[in-house]
């Protein structure tokens, strides 16, 4: 039988460092656990714009479609501010995540205790905090027509529509059902039914879900700007959050703070399952490029390194093999490694991205 399949896109800025220890520890994982990746990789962002002037091209989304998983970093860059927009890096990742149809996108927010001192909120209020935002991916405000920089008389206005059609909240309302049932079992669904028509529908269609299927599963509703207040209040009170396109990158951007850094939170984004069984994916930190730091060696590579964590996990049906990995992140954390990001007090010297990812193989290795 041949390997499982991983298309490598490490992107712009910081991407290609902290894909560079994630690829130690896939061939970790064919050196010492026999579990090896057929593994290719290619350009993504404004890389693939350098190279082919635009940030995807049609090869490398149709080696995304065939793979059995797409690792990726990060795009974007102030280099390519002034680009036109349909060519923008970000472009790139959109086209994967509509294309892929990639509309479940996972985004647990776990704070490893070594780091509940270091969050922004109190260790009570984060020890031990472990929620995943489900974050809707393929439609809402990213992708609603019409849209588009328009003249009206004398100025310009800029124009996007929020827009969710019953099928789409149906699937992202289950795939956060299905999650909740195999965690806490808790559901908190977030819009501003109070003020937007496609929050209305999005509640009435998630409450019609639930009371259908998942009558067995606690499920609340929030406001999103309560929720975003919530989230940074108490934590905890949440298992499974589900969202738009928009409030669930807001509002797991806000998570990442409770767990220490953005530098932290992997994700999943998970498509219909293909002929093999396997879902549709694509891994990569929630973090971005982060121009600022790029080619410093100062970038935490523990989101990326999490997010193949989650490939394990979801694409390929290795839990125990994931967990090694978050063990050996925990480890490293409590034994006092620290990345820039993840440095308050003074007196503590930070680790390089390689010094972490060393650190993290003699981890996997003890
Ligand atoms: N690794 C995530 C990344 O590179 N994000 C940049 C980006 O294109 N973000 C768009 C979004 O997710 O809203």
């Amino acid at each position: 039988m041949s390997n499982p399949s991983l298309l490598i896109l490490p992107g712009d800025g910081i991407g290609p460092e902290v894909m560079a220890e994630v690829k130690r520890v896939i061939d970790w994982f064919g050196d010492k656990r026999g579990l090896a990746f057929d593994v290719s990789e290619d350009l993504v962002g404004g890389a693939a714009y350098d190279a082919h002037g635009t940030p995807l091209t049609d090869e490398t989304m149709a080696k995304a479609q065939e793979v059995d998983a797409v690792l990726l970093g990060a795009v974007g860059g102030p280099k390519y501010d002034n680009l036109d927009f349909s060519v923008k890096p970000e472009r790139g990742l959109l086209r994967l995540r509509k294309e892929m149809d990639l509309f479940s996108n996972l985004r647990p927010a776990q704070c490893f205790d070594a780091l509940a001192d270091f969050s922004s909120l109190k260790r009570e209020v984060v020890a031990g905090l472990d929620i995943v935002i489900v974050r809707e991916l393929t439609s809402g405000i990213y992708f609603g027509e019409p849209r588009g920089i328009i003249k009206e008389g004398n100025e310009r206005v800029g124009i996007n529509t929020q827009r969710y059609t019953e099928s789409e909240i149906d699937r992202v309302a289950r795939s956060a059902f299905e999650l909740a049932r195999k965690r806490g079992n808790k559901v908190c669904s977030m819009e501003k039914a109070n003020v937007m028509e496609s929050g209305i529908l999005w509640r009435e269609v998630v409450q019609k879900v639930h009371d259908e299927d998942y009558p067995d599963v606690e499920l609340s509703h929030m406001y999103a700007d309560a929720g975003a207040m919530q989230l940074c209040r108490w934590p905890k009170q949440f298992d499974v959050i589900v969202t738009d396109n928009l409030f669930g990158d807001l509002l797991s951007d806000a998570a990442a703070m409770l767990t220490g850094s953005l530098g932290m939170l992997p994700s999943a984004s998970l498509g219909a399952p293909m002929a093999n069984g396997r879902p549709k994916a694509l891994y990569e930190p929630v973090h971005g490029s982060a121009p600022d730091i790029a080619g410093q060696g100062k970038a935490n590579p523990i989101a990326c390194i999490l997010s193949f964590a989650m490939a394990l996990r979801y694409s390929f049906d290795q839990g125990d093999e994931a967990k090694r990995i978050e063990t050996a992140v925990e480890k490293v954390l409590a034994d006092g490694l620290r990345t820039a990001d993840l440095i308050g007090e003074e007196g503590v010297e930070p680790v390089s991205t390689r010094q972490m990812g060393d650190a993290i193989l003699a981890a996997l290795d003890a």
